[in-house]
């Protein structure tokens, strides 16, 4: 009889904790859609294509210098220099192209030898059912290739927990200015 009473005790005591966590994660319940989304395998596969422009010169540039080391100007790769962007992504090459989002972040150069930023960016987008939504890509970009890839790390909005390349190509570069206009293709896994 006693054993019977420690048993249903048991069985008691069990059944509130598995209560407790399941309250638990119904109360994040888009944490819960996650795990329903992985545990069903139901990824989707987003591919994008548009124009990143990155001004540096003239009355208004899209990004500008925030830091630099004191031998950045005697390094033939400018290693040492950070600049901040709001860079407009627009759906075709053209400046008054229309406008599909921004690329905020950090980049810099990182490499002593060869010309390389480290790339730190937010992507935001804010056209049709992307707007709102944000990818971050963080890499090493070696900006004068004119094919290279990068990894995104994350995401958030429709992008929830993003994974992913983006393919930068050089579309047209001002080597006197630094003006740049740059073709993204992406493509972005997520739930
Ligand atoms: C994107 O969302 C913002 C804020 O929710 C809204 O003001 C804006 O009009 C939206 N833009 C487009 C293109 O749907
Ligand atoms: C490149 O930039 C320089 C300096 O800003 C400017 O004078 C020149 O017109 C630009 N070239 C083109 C093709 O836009
Ligand atoms: C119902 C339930 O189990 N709630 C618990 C959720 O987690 C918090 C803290 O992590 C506890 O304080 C609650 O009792």
């Amino acid at each position: 009889m006693r054993k019977l009473v420690l048993v249903l005790y048991l069985f008691l005591l069990s059944s509130i904790v598995v209560h407790h966590s399941h309250a638990n994660w119904s109360i994040t319940s888009s944490l819960q859609d996650w795990r329903d989304s992985l545990a069903l395998g139901r990824e989707k596969t987003t591919r994008m294509h548009f124009y990143f422009h990155d001004i540096v010169s003239g009355k208004k540039p899209t990004a500008m210098k925030i830091a630099q080391a004191s031998t950045t100007t005697k390094s033939p790769t400018v290693f040492g220099i950070v600049m901040m962007a709001d860079d407009p992504l627009t759906e075709g090459p053209e400046p008054t192209s229309k406008p599909v989002g921004r690329a905020q972040g950090l980049y810099g150069s990182a490499d002593q030898e060869q010309f390389a930023l480290l790339f730190a960016m937010s992507f935001e987008f804010t056209d049709g059912i992307y707007n709102g939504s944000t990818l971050s890509i963080l890499g090493r970009n070696p900006a004068l290739q004119l094919i290279r890839e990068m990894p995104i790390v994350g995401g958030t909005g429709v992008f929830k927990l993003a994974r992913g390349m983006v393919f930068p190509k050089t579309y047209w570069f001002n080597a006197t200015s630094g003006d740049a206009v740059v073709e993204y293709h992406i493509t972005v896994i997520h739930y």
